[in-house]
């Protein structure tokens, strides 16, 4: 068993490091928020994920996994911090390089250091420079030539877990293992071993970087591809949730879902990474985007049209987080879509989300917006708009709604 040291215990870390813990490893699990340090040390996470809890309160009740402001000595560090774009959707690499910066004053020869986050090609060498503008004792291994006796070893394994599934993902998920050189993917995947059950695939950290931002550019196409028939529909008549169910009879056509547009904090922002390394080459990849980031605005226009015949009109959006049976609201188009329709004054927004017990701080503040529950949004609204397709509101009785106008984002009225 090995000493680890996580450093962020966001949506990735948190569960790394309580399936590490539960693996028997020496956990020490690091956050810059102090809520966070404390709620962790309590057993308990910051956040609603299915099966998280126990994992995590047994891990810390078994004192394998305890929450620290400040990276300590370990054989493995993984960081696990945001890799956000700033504005004109640059990378913003900041924290990747804070955490470079936290761990190089506790680093020993021979540790092996993983970024799980997902990078632009090229920011696990980065993190090697980084580190050894800290420590100039320490000897770094070079990409593509042998790793020298000693060194930190350098890979990059990016997370692939789905919220909402990620603790059953983390262990049965293959994974991608980018060596800075050939000898320091088998030292990272020693430490994988322990817990996954999916295959581990060695490559070089570049291509290892790609292919994560590959991954969930692959997900926005094909998402915006649903999206574009959703807007072709419209312009048709024809209902895409009925369109897309026949085309996918066909054996070869998977089509996915179209939506209220692409939120979370992965499949919206990685594929940015790609347009900024190669912009004259990823085209499809940056009108996919393009077409995805529109998709809101449309469902706001929709709700719009329906508006104006009402003198004082009163909309139900049901659903502000950014995908169904999550409690998570990051770069939610649920949220845009009610800021943009509350902004302008004219209507009254009810939300409802069985999901969140507040409302998303963009929207606490404007005057005519209110949480409410479903039932009460169904009888005072005069246009209910379903933006999240929660469990809960599949269950709902579609009668309720006849004689309501329905902008159904998600085709909860059309699915069998
Ligand atoms: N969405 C649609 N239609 C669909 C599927 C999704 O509109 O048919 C929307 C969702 O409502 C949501 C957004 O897309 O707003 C993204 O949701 P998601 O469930 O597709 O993905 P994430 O962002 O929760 O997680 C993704 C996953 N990547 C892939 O499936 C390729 C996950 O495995 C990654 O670990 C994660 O990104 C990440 O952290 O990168």
């Amino acid at each position: 068993m090995s000493r680890v040291c996580v450093v962020g215990l966001g949506y990735i870390g948190l569960p790394t490091a309580a399936m590490l813990a539960s693996r028997g490893h020496e956990v020490i699990g690091c956050d810059i928020s102090d809520r966070v340090v404390q709620l962790v040390n309590s057993g308990q996470s910051h956040f609603r994920e299915p099966d998280l809890d126990m994992l995590l309160a047994a891990a810390v009740q078994t004192g394998r996994l305890r929450a620290q402001t400040r990276p300590a000595e370990a054989e493995y560090f993984i960081l696990a911090v945001p890799t956000p774009f700033r504005d004109g959707h640059r990378p913003d690499l900041t924290y990747v390089e804070a955490a470079a910066d936290s761990i190089a004053p506790v680093l020993c020869a021979g540790d092996t250091v993983i970024l799980e986050s997902t990078s632009p090609v090229g920011t696990t060498e980065l993190l090697a420079t980084r580190i050894a503008a800290a420590r100039p004792d320490l000897v770094m291994p070079v990409r593509g030539e042998p790793a020298p006796d000693g060194c930190i070893h350098l890979a990059h394994c990016p997370e692939r877990i789905l919220p909402g599934s990620m603790v059953r993902e983390l262990v049965e998920n293959d994974r991608i293992i980018g060596g800075m050189s050939e000898d320091c993917g088998p030292k990272a995947f020693a430490l994988y071993d322990s817990f996954v059950k999916g295959r581990a695939f060695m490559t070089d950290c570049r291509t290892a970087e790609f292919v994560k931002l590959t991954e969930n550019a692959f997900r926005d196409v094909n998402i915006a591809f649903a999206n574009e028939l959703s807007l072709i529909c419209d312009r048709l008549g024809i209902d895409v949730w009925h369109a897309i169910d026949l085309a996918n009879r066909h054996p070869r056509v998977n089509i996915l879902q179209p939506g209220a547009g692409v939120g979370g904090h992965c499949i919206a922002v990685d594929p940015w990474f790609i347009v900024d390394s190669a912009p004259e080459q990823a085209r499809l990849i940056r009108m996919a985007r393009e077409v995805n980031d529109g998709k809101p605005h449309r469902v706001v226009q929709q709700i719009r049209d329906h508006a104006e015949r009402f003198r004082a009109p009163r909309v139900a959006c049901y659903g502000v987080t950014y995908k169904p049976d999550v409690d998570d609201l990051r770069e939610s188009p649920a949220v845009e879509i009610v800021q943009e329709l509350a902004k302008a004054g004219d209507i009254e927004v009810l939300v409802c989300d069985p999901w969140v017990d507040a409302l998303p701080p963009q929207v606490a503040t404007l005057p005519k917006v209110r949480l409410v529950d479903a039932e009460t949004a169904r009888r005072q609204a005069d246009i209910v708009a379903f933006l999240v397709g929660h469990r809960q509101f599949r269950r709902l009785d579609r009668k309720l709604f006849l004689n309501k106008i329905v902008v159904d984002a998600v085709g909860l009225m059309s699915r069998e």
